[in-house]
């Protein structure tokens, strides 16, 4: 298959780019480095030492002899994309091209603008490339399990069935996102489905809960390979930010209670559902949603599993509750349903003390890199 990964520069897009080149598919990197300037602009960097997007696929070259190519532009400027469309053709297009943080897209107003024109109008822009010059390309959108929010519902993947006054309906499932970013990602599903309906697009819409680790088979051949690692307040990531927090000597950082309950995946399973999602793709002018997770845990439970791991490796660890920066529900019901990726072949990577080690083990490696000023949550949403 020919398949662009949009944003195959940043943390989940490298590592499913190398995958998707291994397994024998054309693949190219539509990223405009964003994600490093981010960096610059809040002061911050990644754990890992990353090599540029040009060295990482010369190096992917010469360890592998397949290739990746390369179009370094914004998905905001659809001239640029055009060409893309144009030149690759591609069977399936991997949208990972979005601002992701939801503490940047909370900073000020500028930010929550830039939030949403980025990911929306680059959605936007995105459907319509397909429409315009690649009818039958089946977009493989990140979307992310925030959307629905903590509903006292059980979650479905996607639609609930509805009986009101009588009669029954399949719905869209509520949407009760939580940041502006998170509401950037109701913005392109309602668009995605409208597009659908109207064009006959095909797409599939990855509802995916937080990602950690940061290795795969891929990533691992090479220090060139290494993939990004967040820590600090704005893009760092739960579970992430607990194992770095370990490995430097600083409190885990629960935020509140920490009775919130989050959805989780693996890194390596992140790589794993886009290849299940391509492979089978949806029916032209079908909007299919898939929650992209394999389990779900409080955050107070993942302290405590990072801090019993830590601790057996001498690296005693105390959790701290700082006041909540963030205005969400910390005592919540939580089901959510996850059988579709399943049922299509996923084999989960569960989270057990032997991986937290692994993860916490790279972490050490490079833990002098991390700019300490920058762990604390410096964005609050009022
Ligand atoms: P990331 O910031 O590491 O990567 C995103 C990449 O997209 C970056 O390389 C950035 O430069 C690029 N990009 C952003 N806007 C662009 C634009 N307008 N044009 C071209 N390139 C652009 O983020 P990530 O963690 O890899 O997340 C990837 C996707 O998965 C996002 O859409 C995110 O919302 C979603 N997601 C991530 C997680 C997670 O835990 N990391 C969980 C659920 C969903
Ligand atoms: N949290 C802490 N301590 C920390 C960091 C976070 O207690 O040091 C809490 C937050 O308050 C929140 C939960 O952990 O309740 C998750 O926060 P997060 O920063 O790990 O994740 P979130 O902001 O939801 O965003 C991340 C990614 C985003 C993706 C989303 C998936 O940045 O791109 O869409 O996870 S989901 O949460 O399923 O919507």
């Amino acid at each position: 298959m020919r398949i662009v990964v949009a944003g195959g520069d940043g943390f989940c897009g490298w590592p499913t780019a190398l995958y998707l080149s291994k397994q024998g598919h054309d693949v190219t990197i539509l990223d405009n480095l964003v994600r490093r300037k981010m960096d610059d602009e809040l002061r911050s960097n990644s754990v890992t030492p990353i090599a540029s997007l040009e060295e990482r696929v010369v190096k992917w070259k010469e360890l592998t002899g397949k290739e990746i190519k390369t179009f370094i532009g914004d998905l905001n400027h659809y001239d640029f994309l055009k060409e893309v469309f144009r030149q690759t053709q591609p069977d399936a297009f991997v949208h990972f091209a979005e601002q992701r943080s939801a503490p940047y897209s909370m900073m000020d107003r500028e930010h929550a603008v830039f939030t949403q024109t980025n990911n929306v109008i680059g959605n936007l822009n995105v459907l319509y490339a397909i429409k315009e010059l690649a009818p039958d390309c089946h977009l493989i959108k990140l979307g992310t399990m925030g959307e629905y929010g903590t509903p006292n519902i059980d979650i479905e993947e996607g639609y609930l069935e509805v009986e009101h006054n009588g009669r029954k309906d399949k719905l869209p499932f509520p949407k009760q996102p939580g940041s502006f970013y998170h509401l950037s990602k109701v913005h392109d599903s309602h668009n995605i489905m409208f597009a659908c309906k109207i064009w006959g697009i095909r797409a599939t819409d990855l509802n995916q809960g937080i990602v950690y680790g940061l290795h795969t088979d891929e990533t691992d051949m090479d220090p060139v390979l290494v993939n990004r690692l967040d820590y600090d307040g704005v893009f760092g990531t739960a579970l992430n930010r607990f194992l770095i927090q370990a490995a430097t000597g600083h409190d885990l950082t629960v935020y509140g209670s920490g009775n919130q309950t989050r959805a989780f995946l693996n890194i390596k399973d992140t790589v794993r559902c886009i290849e299940i999602a391509a492979d089978n793709p949806a029916d032209r002018g079908e909007f299919r949603v898939f929650n992209q997770f394999t389990e779900y845990f409080s955050v107070k439970e993942l302290a405590e599993k990072v801090q019993k791991v830590a601790d057996e490796n001498g690296l005693p660890a105390t959790i701290t509750h700082l006041k909540n920066p963030r205005i969400e529900a910390e005592e919540h019901y939580y089901h959510a349903v996850n059988t579709k990726l399943r049922d299509l072949g996923l084999e989960p990577h569960l989270l057990t003390d032997e991986v937290l080690k692994g993860i916490l083990d790279s972490v050490i490696t490079n833990r002098n890199r991390v700019i300490k000023e920058n762990v604390i949550p410096s964005v609050t949403w009022k």
